[in-house]
């Protein structure tokens, strides 16, 4: 596993193929940005069975707190693992070279049997996927409860900030 830090990881972000990782790297780089502990790396449902079982069933154990899991076409990865452990799973549907037009990425992961969620972002939703795990562990790290405020809040300012620019905005003739 690749650890973004020295600091225990709270966050585990997986993905079904290295070929995802331009999705999944955007849900590194808000934990990054939020300075929230994570680590990243691939676990096949279909190809390494075994890792996929390996990783859930230790991850609360090893004081994980929240998974990310990335996949594409029949993606089994995000439900599978959610099978297998009590943190709370996201599920990030990609758009792959085996997804037809992308819906089925996220049906397969969305429609989960009752009892099993998955937390089923959008289609390459990599960076709020971040944003949600980041969201989760701040109920409790009040540290990064605080950083999460300033996140909003510079968000705000640069939609405000835009405001002027759109009512200002003339159409050339
Ligand atoms: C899924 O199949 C992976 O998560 C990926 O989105 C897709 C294609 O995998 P590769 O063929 O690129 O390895 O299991």
């Amino acid at each position: 596993m690749t650890m973004e830090s020295s600091l225990k990881p709270l966050v585990s972000i997986i993905m079904g193929s290295s070929s995802d990782l331009p999705i999944m790297e955007q849900t590194a780089a808000v934990l990054s940005e939020l300075n929230v502990p994570y680590e990243m790396t691939v676990v096949s449902a279909h190809r390494t069975p075994e890792r996929m079982v390996e990783h859930a069933s230790a991850a609360a154990e090893r004081g994980l707190k929240v998974i990310v899991a990335g996949a594409g076409g029949a993606a089994h990865l995000p439900g599978m693992t959610a099978s297998l452990t009590t943190l709370p799973v996201i599920g990030v549907p990609i758009h792959s070279s085996n997804s037809i037009d992308g819906w089925d990425s996220v049906l397969s992961i969305l429609q989960m049997p009752s009892g099993v969620p998955v937390a089923t972002v959008a289609l390459d939703g990599g960076k709020n996927a971040g944003i949600l795990a980041a969201q989760i562990v701040a109920t409790s790290h009040p540290e990064i409860a605080e950083r999460m405020t300033a996140f909003k809040a510079a968000m705000k300012e640069k939609v405000m900030d835009s405001i002027s620019v759109v009512e200002n905005h003339r159409i050339a003739k």
